[in-house]
């Protein structure tokens, strides 16, 4: 089996624990310490009211790992989870975390493809799921991941489980659980967030993760009053760690596990739960939005709400406040460690122009032009970072880890980006996003965000297409919201923007939706890539 392994060069290791970032901790470690402090206290409800509170995760963790080990599992086996939003999900990984078995963190989205791609990579001997979950049943998905990966041995299911193991069946014994991990251990494996392609297996350690749980629970406010709500699937890594379930449990937060992020959902569960804090991916964003001018739903406890995962358009950003009536917080991460923050007592502007600074002093930032030469401050170049939680290498990929990482270690984030002078980051765009329009680049954000400050404007999405007298021109895809506007109107309005001339879109097309990738974030780069084919295979068909 391929080792499990994250090396940060000795003497930037010895800097990150002498500043305090790596303290030592292990998951294992800290939630018997929460358990110990606030065994009574709620850690987590379910969106059917069903909660577990901290001695009891921790109580049902222990039963989980006795469970897996009795089955065979030996540490520092892989096990991939898939699990929506449901309150077992912190037995099921907190078990496989006492047991020293390794999570490797599927969407619930994720498909056959996918499953054995992770299996395979991450050479898993189990599998757990929900019997079902969303009207798709996991067990017929396993059976044929089993057939196909036959090295997965064992399949755990929450719910009935037919041929397969039954999670509530699994029984406290008197089985010694293994020593805890090292802090320097692999604790479980994330999925890269690349909307193309299959993913990338990101090793994180117990030191560098549980770094971003507490710096990021400070940073956002959770202490034990609050209450954290994902709406968004839990595995991914937003929801999870920024400052996400785990960044609430560090906190020793209550969480609540909303099963659909749809606004009749989520905001009965925030009038219930009395949340506090939730995040969300921009599109939700628009659409809580919009819902929250009718509800009729007490939505005051929420005191911030997060978006990040995609783009947040800066006009968009200034809906919050006046729709929701809560602040706002932008979050720019990835998988792969680095994480920005807008802070909450920021300027406004700030937090609706840029999507926040890094968690920590020691995440060292590169702005490069396609040389590699830095750029001016202001100035947009591609994104490349290295810090005490940002990864060295994916598992198992020799190729991805030549093209993603430079020889210094730094990771190629494949994002464009500007610095403000203040430090803050400014999204641009992904490397490949913009329009070359007669030798003007155009920033497709940019065109975005003009559009959707326009009220009858739900959604935009700009894409270049082939032109024979300009190479490229520009077309806007849009969703209009109430009536819809005329496209002349729409190019009108641009030009009161009071931008270059060429940046008005050349073409305008009203669509009725926009598709989202697994994690129900719309990539924008992919939606644009999308957009462009189906147009110009429509238009070759006449
Ligand atoms: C988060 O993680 P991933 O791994 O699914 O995706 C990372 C990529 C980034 O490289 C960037 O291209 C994009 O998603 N992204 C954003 C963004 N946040 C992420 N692009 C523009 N603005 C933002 N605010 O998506 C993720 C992980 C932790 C926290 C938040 C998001």
């Amino acid at each position: 089996m391929i080792p499990l392994r994250q090396t940060w060069p000795d003497e930037l290791a010895q800097r990150y624990r002498e500043r305090g970032y790596w303290r030592g901790e292990t998951f294992p470690g800290f939630l018997r310490e929460r358990a110990a402090q606030f065994s009574d206290r709620v850690a987590v409800i379910g969106g059917d009211g069903a909660s577990l509170t901290y001695g009891e995760l921790l109580a049902g963790a222990r039963t989980a790992a006795a469970g897996y080990l009795a089955l065979g599992l030996k540490p520092g086996d892989r096990v991939v989870v898939q699990l929506g939003n449901i309150i077992e999900f912190f037995p099921a990984v907190f078990g496989l975390f006492l047991a020293r078995l390794v999570p490797v963190y599927a969407l619930p989205a994720h498909r056959l493809t996918e499953i054995v791609h992770f299996a395979q990579k991450a050479e898993a001997s189990a599998y757990v799921i929900s019997a079902t979950h969303d009207g798709f049943d996991y067990r017929m998905l396993a059976r044929e991941a089993v057939a196909q990966v036959p090295a997965i041995k064992h399949v755990v299911v929450i719910g009935e489980a037919e041929e397969f193991v039954p999670f509530a069946n699994f029984k406290a014994n008197d089985a010694t659980l293994p020593d805890d991990p090292s802090p320097s251990d692999v604790a479980f494996l994330q999925i890269s967030g690349g909307s193309t392609g299959l993913s990338k297996l990101i090793p994180r350690t117990h030191d560098d993760y549980i770094y971003t749980l507490r710096a990021s629970a400070e940073i956002c406010g959770l202490d034990d009053d609050s209450v954290y709500m994902t709406a968004l699937p839990v595995a991914h890594n937003f929801p999870m760690s920024s400052p996400g379930v785990f960044g609430a449990l560090y906190a020793g937060s209550r969480i609540v596990m909303c099963p659909s992020p749809s606004p009749e959902t989520a905001f009965a569960l925030i009038e219930r739960e009395k949340v506090t804090i939730t995040g969300l991916v921009p599109p939700l964003a628009l659409l809580w939005m919009q819902a929250a001018a009718k509800t009729t739903h007490d939505l005051s406890s929420l005191k911030v709400i997060q978006v990040g995962g995609a783009k947040f358009m800066p006009e968009a950003a200034r809906r919050v406040r006046q729709t929701i009536g809560c602040g706002l917080q932008q979050v720019f991460g990835m998988a792969e460690g680095l994480v920005n923050y807008t802070r909450l007592d920021d300027p406004y502007e700030i937090v609706v122009e840029t999507q926040g600074r890094p968690i920590s002093p020691d995440d060292e930032i590169l702005i490069v032009d396609d040389r590699g030469n830095p750029v001016p401050d202001g100035e947009p170049g591609n994104l490349l970072t290295r810090g005490p939680y940002t990864i060295r290498g994916y598992h198992n990929d020799d190729s991805a880890n030549a093209r993603s990482f430079t020889e210094d270690g730094y990771y190629r984030t494949g994002d464009v980006v500007k610095r403000t002078p203040e430090g803050y980051l400014v999204v641009q765009g992904r490397a490949t996003d913009h329009i070359n329009r007669a030798g003007e680049k155009i920033s497709a954000e940019e065109i975005e965000d003009h559009l959707l400050a326009h009220p009858q404007v739900f959604d935009a999405a700009v894409v270049s297409l082939p032109d024979p007298f300009l190479g490229e021109k520009s077309c806007a895809f849009v969703i209009a919201q109430g009536e819809k506007p005329k496209a002349a109107a729409l190019k009108a309005f641009m030009r009161t923007r009071k931008v270059a001339d060429f940046k008005v879109p050349d073409q305008i097309v009203f669509v009725d939706a926009f598709q989202t990738t697994a994690v129900g974030k719309i990539s924008r780069k992919e939606l644009r890539a999308m957009l462009r084919e189906q147009f110009l295979s429509d238009k070759a068909k006449g």
